[in-house]
C-alpha cells in the first residue's frame, strides 16, 4: 500500500459538527430531537475515532516499514480510563467537539461521563502501563502495547454500613467504540497436553508439545493517539475464544449445557481481571492468563517478523525489545525460546542468545508476598514444556555460577529459579532476571534497594543489567486535561511547550515571587476545591468547607501505605476539638479513597474503621467548620481526575523501603498540591525537585526502619506521649464502634504490637509534628501558594515523557518513527 492513500480519506471527513449529525442520523438510527447523552456520546465519539483511524492506518504502514528497532510493552494491566477526551485533547479537537454538541444543548463534561472507565487495571502498574503508551506516542517512538481485553476490569466497591462491597465491572456492556477487533490475527495457544522428543530429517532431535487443550486469543486493537503529532499506536488486547464454540454430538443428543462447556472454559481466562495489586495470586487462573498473553503476543511478533524477514533470525534480538511490566509476563522468556526452538527450529545457543537480547524486565515491588512464585506441579501440568525448558534454562545458569563462584554451593541454591522444598516454586522473578539484559527499579530509592537487598546475588553476578528509570506520569492527561483553570493560567504565563516537553515548566518558577500571580493560582485552586466540594457532596452526603485545607489519600488500601497513620492523626485533631483545644487549628477535609483487595481483611477494616471515624466526627456539632473526614468510594482514573485538581496536601505516607515508588504523589505535585511524606519511593525525589523546605518530611527512612524494628517498643512510644495515649483511649474505649464492640481489636493490637511491620507508632508523633507544620503553613497563604507554584514549577521531571526517553535511550534503544 502507499502510504499517500492515506491522507485523502481523512478530506473525505467533513467538519465534526456535521461528522456527529450524521453518526446519530446514520450510525445510531437517531432522530436529533431524540438524541439523549448517551446516543451524542456514540455519535461524538464515532466522529472523533474516524478522525483518529487515518493516522493510525498511516503510523501502522510506517512501524511495518520501518527497520528501526520496534519495543513490545508486555503487561497484565492497562488502566486507561477514559478515552474520548483524550482523543479530544490530541487531536486538537476540543472547540469543534464543543461546537458540535451545543445544538444537543449538551456539554462535552456531560457526554465524557457516560463513558465507562476501562479499568483493566489494580493501581499504580497499570496506570503507569497507560501513562507509557500516551508518552511513547508522543515521542512517536515504534512501540506496542500487549494486554488482556478483560471482561470485566477492576471491581466497583461499595459501601455499605462502612464496609467495603465488591460488584463486578461489566464495563463492556454498551460495547466499546475504542476498539477494533481483528479476527485474521487470531492465534493458537496451548495448554496441558506432554512433550515428545523428535528427530528432523538430519537426525536433530528437537522437541513437540502435543496432546494439548487449544484456545484461540482473539486481539482487538485500541488506538494511542499522540499528542497533535499525527502518530496513533497500537494497544493489542486480547480475548480467549474456544476454537469450537459448539460440541455438536452433545448438543445433538440433547445435552445442550455441555455442549458449550468447551466454549464457557476458553473465555473465562480473559473473563476478569484479578483484583489483587501487591499479594500473589498462585490461582492456576492466573498462570492461564499470564502464559495466553505471552504466548499470543509472542506469536503475533514473530508472525509479523517471518512476514518481514522470513526465517531469518540473526537481528530478531536486536530489532525487537520486550519490556516485562513486573513478573506476570515472565513466561515470555521461555515461551520465546520454545517457539523459536520448537517452532522455528532455531538451535538453543542461538535462541538463547536471542531471548537475553530482547528481553527487559521492571521490579515494581519489594514486598515479598508480591513476588510470584508457581508451583512445579502446577507448572508442569499445565505447560509441560515451559518447564522443560526452564529447567535447561536453570541448569546452564547455574552451571555458569558454580564456574565463577566455585564451591560457593549456597550462592547457587540462593540464585536457583527453582526454590526447593515440599512442594518446588518457580521463582518468576529470578526467571525474569537471567532472561533479560536489563532489570529496572521505578525510583531511586527502589533499585539501590533491588541492587542491595532483594536481587543483591544477581547484582554481583551482573552489575551492567541494573539500572533505574524512576516512574512518571502524563502531563497531557494529569494536568492539562484534569485541571482546564491551571492549564489556562499557565498557558497566559508561561506558553503550551510544557504539554508535549514538560522541561518548560521550570518557566514557572519566578512567578512564586509575582504576588498577583499568586493570587491567579489561588483562586484556580479554589475553583477546583468547589468543584470536588461538588463532587464529594453529590458521592458521600458530606459537605467540605471551601475555606479549609483540603487533606488527600487516595491509592489502594494496603498496611503499608498506611491510611491506619492518616486516621489516627484525624482522631488526634478530633481529640483535640473535643478537649476545646481549637486555638490556631486551621480548617482541614480529609478525603480518603481506595479500594481494598476482596480478600485482604485487614485492608478491608481498615476502610471500616475510616468511615466508622468519619460518621463520629462528622455529626459531632463541635467539628463544624474545622474537621470533615469522608472515605470516597470507587476511587478510579476518573475520579482522580476531578479529586487531584482540588487538593491542596498529598499525603505519602508509608514505611519507608516499601512503596517503590508512586506515581498519586507525582499527579498531585504537579497540580500544586504539597507533600506530606516519608522518605519512600519518588517521594524522595519529589522532594529533591521541590526542594526541602517545599516539603513536610517526617518519620523514619528506610535504614531507620530496619534498625527501628530491631527494639520496637510500640507501648512505651504511646505510654510516653499524652497526645497518642488519648488516641488510643479513643480508638479502644469504642467510641468509633459503640454498636459493635471489639471490631476494631485487630488492628488496635495490630499497631500495639512490636512485631507491627508498618511501625505506625513510631512515625506518629513525626506524622503529627509534621501536620501541625502544615497547618501552621497553610494558614499563611501568600506562603502556601509560592510553596504550591514550586512544587508545581519543579514537576517536569516526573513527566513520563522523561521516564520514557529514559526506556528509549537507555533500555531500548529506540528511536521515534521517521515521518513518512
Ligand atoms: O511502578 C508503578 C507502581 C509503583 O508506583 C508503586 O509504588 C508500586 O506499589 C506498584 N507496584 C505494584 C505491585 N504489583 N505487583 N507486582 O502494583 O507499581
Amino acid at each position: 500500500t502507499d502510504a499517500s492513500s492515506f491522507d485523502s480519506t481523512a478530506e473525505l471527513l467533513a467538519p465534526l459538527p456535521d461528522e456527529i449529525r450524521r453518526h446519530l442520523y446514520y450510525t445510531l438510527g437517531i432522530h436529533e430531537n431524540e438524541s439523549d447523552p448517551s446516543y451524542c456520546y456514540s455519535a461524538l465519539a464515532t466522529a472523533v475515532r474516524d478522525r483518529v483511524v487515518p493516522y493510525w492506518r498511516e503510523t501502522r504502514h510506517r512501524f511495518r516499514e520501518s527497520t528501526e528497532r520496534r519495543v513490545h510493552y508486555l503487561s497484565l494491566e492497562f488502566l486507561l480510563g477514559r478515552s474520548l477526551n483524550n482523543a479530544v485533547q490530541n487531536l486538537d479537537l476540543d472547540a469543534e467537539a464543543r461546537q458540535g454538541l451545543h445544538q444537543y444543548g449538551v456539554t462535552l463534561e456531560e457526554i465524557a461521563e457516560e463513558e465507562h472507565d476501562a479499568g483493566l487495571g489494580n493501581g499504580g502498574l497499570g496506570r503507569l502501563a497507560a501513562c507509557f503508551l500516551d508518552s511513547c506516542a508522543n515521542l512517536k517512538l515504534p512501540v506496542a502495547g500487549y494486554g488482556i481485553r478483560y471482561e470485566f476490569g477492576m471491581f466497583h466497591q461499595f459501601i455499605e454500613d462502612g464496609r467495603q462491597v465488591e460488584a463486578p465491572d461489566h464495563w463492556l456492556r454498551d460495547g466499546n467504540l475504542w476498539e477494533i477487533e481483528r479476527p485474521e490475527h487470531t492465534k493458537t495457544i496451548k495448554f496441558f497436553g506432554h512433550t515428545e522428543r523428535c528427530f528432523d530429517e538430519k537426525g536433530t532431535p528437537f522437541s513437540r508439545w502435543v496432546g494439548t487443550h487449544d484456545l484461540l486469543a482473539v486481539p482487538y486493537d485500541m488506538p494511542i493517539p499522540g499528542y497533535k503529532n499525527e502518530t496513533v499506536n497500537t494497544l493489542r488486547l486480547w480475548k480467549s475464544e474456544a476454537t469450537e464454540t459448539f460440541d455438536l454430538e452433545e448438543f445433538n443428543s440433547g445435552n445442550y449445557p455441555d455442549a458449550v462447556v468447551q466454549k464457557n472454559n476458553a473465555e473465562q481466562i480473559s473473563m476478569v481481571l484479578y483484583p489483587n495489586d501487591a499479594s500473589e495470586n498462585g490461582k492456576e487462573l492466573r498462570l492461564k492468563q499470564q502464559y495466553f498473553l505471552v504466548s499470543a503476543s509472542m506469536q503475533d511478533v514473530l508472525e509479523k517478523w517471518v512476514d518481514q524477514y522470513g526465517e531469518d533470525f540473526t537481528d530478531f534480538g536486536r530489532l525487537n525489545c520486550f519490556q516485562l511490566n513486573d513478573t506476570h509476563p515472565a513466561c515470555a522468556v521461555p515461551e520465546l525460546m520454545r517457539l523459536l526452538m520448537d517452532e522455528h527450529k532455531v538451535d538453543w545457543d542461538s535462541a538463547w542468545q536471542i531471548t537475553t537480547r530482547c528481553m527487559a524486565y521492571t521490579n515494581h515491588t519489594l514486598l515479598p508476598e508480591a513476588l510470584e512464585r508457581w508451583s512445579v506441579a502446577l507448572f508442569s501440568r499445565l505447560l509441560p514444556r515451559l518447564l522443560e525448558i526452564i529447567y535447561e534454562i536453570n541448569e546452564r545458569f547455574l552451571t555458569q555460577v558454580a564456574k565463577k563462584h566455585p564451591g560457593d554451593t549456597e550462592l547457587r541454591r540462593r540464585v536457583s529459579l527453582i526454590e526447593e522444598g515440599d512442594q518446588p516454586h518457580i521463582r518468576m522473578a529470578y526467571l525474569s532476571i537471567v532472561g533479560s539484559f536489563s532489570v529496572n527499579g521505578v525510583a531511586a530509592l527502589h533499585t539501590e534497594l533491588l541492587k542491595n537487598g532483594l536481587f543483591s546475588d544477581f547484582y554481583r553476578i551482573w552489575p551492567e543489567k541494573f539500572n533505574n528509570k524512576t516512574n512518571g506520569v502524563t502531563q497531557r492527561r494529569w494536568l492539562s486535561h484534569c485541571n482546564p483553570g491551571l492549564r489556562n493560567l499557565l498557558y497566559d504565563a508561561i506558553g503550551t511547550e510544557w504539554e508535549s516537553d514538560m522541561q518548560h515548566m521550570k518557566k514557572l518558577v519566578p512567578f512564586a515571587d509575582d504576588a498577583g500571580f499568586r493570587h491567579k493560582w489561588q483562586d484556580v485552586k479554589l475553583q477546583n476545591k468547589r468543584r470536588l466540594a461538588e463532587y464529594v457532596k453529590s458521592h458521600t452526603g458530606v459537605e467540605f468547607m471551601e475555606s479549609a485545607m483540603f487533606d488527600v489519600q487516595v491509592k489502594r488500601i494496603h498496611e503499608y501505605k498506611r491510611q491506619l497513620l492518616n486516621v489516627l492523626h484525624v482522631i488526634h485533631l478530633y481529640d483535640r476539638i473535643s478537649r476545646g483545644d481549637t486555638k490556631d487549628m486551621v480548617p482541614r477535609c480529609v478525603l480518603i479513597g481506595g479500594k481494598a483487595a476482596p480478600g485482604y481483611h485487614v485492608a478491608k477494616l481498615i476502610v471500616k474503621l475510616i468511615n466508622n471515624v468519619a460518621s463520629v466526627v462528622n455529626a459531632d456539632p463541635k467539628t463544624k467548620d474545622l474537621l470533615r473526614l469522608v472515605f470516597f468510594p470507587n476511587y478510579r482514573v476518573s475520579s482522580m481526575e476531578i479529586i487531584c485538581p482540588g487538593t491542596e496536601l498529598s499525603e505519602q505516607i508509608s514505611t519507608a523501603g516499601k512503596e517503590a515508588s508512586g506515581t498519586g504523589n507525582m499527579k498531585f505535585m504537579m497540580n500544586g498540591a504539597v507533600t506530606i511524606g516519608t522518605l519512600d519511593g519518588a517521594n524522595i525525589e519529589i522532594r529533591e525537585q521541590a526542594a526541602d523546605e517545599n516539603f513536610f518530611l517526617f518519620g523514619l527512612d528506610a535504614k531507620g526502619v530496619v534498625e527501628a524494628k530491631k527494639h520496637y517498643d510500640p507501648n512505651a512510644i504511646i505510654a510516653g506521649d499524652a497526645d497518642i495515649q488519648r488516641i488510643m483511649e479513643l480508638l479502644e474505649g469504642g467510641a468509633f464502634n459503640q454498636q459493635e464492640p471489639g471490631i476494631f481489636d485487630l488492628l488496635t493490637k495490630g499497631i500495639r504490637s512490636g512485631y507491627d511491620q508498618w511501625l505506625t507508632i513510631a512515625d506518629l508523633r513525626g506524622y503529627i509534628n509534621a501536620q501541625a507544620e502544615a497547618s501552621k503553613t497553610y494558614s499563611d497563604q501568600d506562603k502556601w501558594n509560592r510553596m504550591s507554584i514550586l512544587n508545581s514549577a519543579n514537576s517536569g521531571w516526573f513527566s513520563s515523557d522523561r521516564t520514557i526517553q529514559q526506556y528509549a535511550d537507555e533500555i531500548w534503544g529506540a528511536k521515534p518513527l521517521q515521518d513518512s
